[in-house]
């Protein structure tokens, strides 16, 4: 079947627009830091779902958004959450990883405890899912790692945005999310985000960042 084409709402904006738009975004962008000393402000649901609602424009292997976010305010889940995610770090960090991987923790200054999952009054799960049921068929979804990668940096992106504060959390292994968010078995835990406002009193590593040189190459000068 041909597929329905309709024409494509773009908005043209002028050489000058850009730029000053790409100069205000990446002056936003560089402030965006990764956030671990949140405070337990409220942040309505809202604005959580407006966020949510930004990831899920992502682009996705055939359009299927194979996704799913779980969005978590509940104390009692988010302890739940606290404790089986400390569990699998305190092995993670006395036996799962590997004296170079520690190392290159070092600067980030993280550990086993993780008292953020509780104080931050969101957390939001996203889920990767590779295959689905579709009126009782299975259908194999395409590219769900980068599709959900694509939807986790919207997401990520939005909430610095409209003023929120993130971190990417990796509990590793993170199936326990699965079972007390009661997800089905073919929804794989991608990203845990906390969302919030950073403590009063909250720092972050003063780290040194790759320069832009370093990750880009271009084919040939422009005007040689
Ligand atoms: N998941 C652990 C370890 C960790 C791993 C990486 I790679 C980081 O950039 C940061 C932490 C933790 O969250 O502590």
């Amino acid at each position: 079947m041909a597929a329905n084409m309709i024409p494509f709402d773009f908005h043209r904006r002028t050489e000058v627009e850009m730029r000053a738009r790409a100069d205000e975004l990446l002056a936003e962008m560089q402030q965006r830091r990764s956030c671990r000393f949140f405070n337990d402000e409220h942040v309505s649901r809202e604005i959580i779902e407006k966020v949510i609602e930004i990831g899920h424009t992502a682009p996705s292997g055939a359009n299927r958004k194979p996704w799913r976010f779980v969005a978590v305010s509940d104390p009692k889940l988010k302890r739940e959450i606290r404790i089986a995610a400390e569990a699998e770090e305190h092995i993670s960090y006395t036996q799962r990883m590997p004296p170079q991987w520690l190392e290159a923790l070092e600067p980030i200054g993280t550990d086993e405890h993780k008292p953020f999952l509780e104080i931050a009054p969101w957390l939001v799960i996203l889920f990767r899912i590779d295959w689905e049921f579709v009126d009782g068929e299975k259908y194999k979804n395409y590219y769900p790692v980068e599709s959900t990668g694509l939807a986790a940096g919207m997401f990520l992106m939005a909430c610095h945005q409209v003023g929120l504060a993130t971190l990417t959390h990796t509990p590793s292994p993170m199936n326990f999310l699965r079972d007390l968010l009661g997800r089905p078995a073919n929804e794989k835990p991608f990203l845990l985000v906390p969302v919030g406002y950073p403590s009063k009193d909250c720092t972050v590593p003063d780290l040194l960042k790759k320069p832009l040189t370093a990750a880009l190459q271009w084919d040939a000068e422009e005007n040689p």
